[in-house]
């Protein structure tokens, strides 16, 4: 089944962004705005607490045909029965988890670099998420913002690769820059799938407008600008 990574949810359980919402009638709202993929991330929850909100995140999702990956932890994905991983660099290697999954589970890597965007897609995965594009508070300890231009030289490396494999962009994307960052992509011969954001979901007062305004944005990317 071909994956829809346009508009691609990363969740965050802090209260700087999710404030005294609740994770799972967030991203039930987000899907109901346009989400086509959801990862459940959360980097503060010990293990019995992430199978728990992983579960009934997955009960949302599954309702709405929409696959949930997990970030971080191949056991809990595997555990919750989601439909993949999203792993960084310093996470378990994509072949272990690979081997774990098994060969329908969707594995993506996060990919900072033209070396790292090579590795993954020759081991693998099935998407890449390249960033981080802007700088954006939700990822303190990022690694090197790479701008848009780092976001082009990374697909037109990928663009002369055997393998072709979906991309999305993450990292300080929102409402007012998501075509900019689409459309640069766009004027390569295959632009990124997809947007990633955290934020300018999870931390809207109103997810679900939050989400129908990126659906409706990335639906109608200009051709110029
Ligand atoms: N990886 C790179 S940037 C980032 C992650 C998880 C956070 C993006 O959050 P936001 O709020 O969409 O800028
Ligand atoms: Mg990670």
């Amino acid at each position: 089944m071909a994956v829809d990574y346009s508009l691609y949810l990363v969740t965050d359980s802090t209260q700087a962004i999710l404030g005294d919402k609740d994770l799972p009638s967030v991203v039930e709202a987000a899907i109901e705005g346009g989400v086509t993929i959801v990862q459940y991330r959360d980097k503060k929850s010990d293990t019995a607490d992430l199978i728990r909100m992983g579960k009934q995140l997955h009960a949302i999702t599954k309702k709405h045909n929409v696959p949930l990956l997990v970030n971080d932890h191949v056991g809990i994905a595997q555990a919750i029965g989601a439909e993949g991983v999203h792993l960084g660099q310093e996470d378990m290697d994509l072949q272990t988890a690979r081997r774990i999954l098994g060969p329908g589970a969707i594995i993506g890597v996060t990919a900072n670099n033209l070396s790292e965007a090579v590795v993954a897609t020759s081991g693998g995965a099935d998407y890449l998420g390249i960033g981080t594009v802007h700088a954006t508070p939700t990822k303190g300890n990022t690694k090197s913002i790479i701008g848009t231009a780092g976001v082009k030289n990374i697909l037109h490396r990928l663009s002369t690769m055997e393998q072709a494999i979906p991309t999305v962009a993450i990292g300080g994307i929102n409402a007012s820059n998501v075509q900019r960052v689409m459309f640069q992509s766009k004027s390569l011969s295959k632009g990124v799938d997809g947007v990633a954001v955290v934020s300018a979901i999870v931390a809207a007062s109103d997810s679900k407008a939050a989400a129908a305004v990126l659906r409706k944005s990335i639906d109608n990317v200009p051709t110029t600008m």
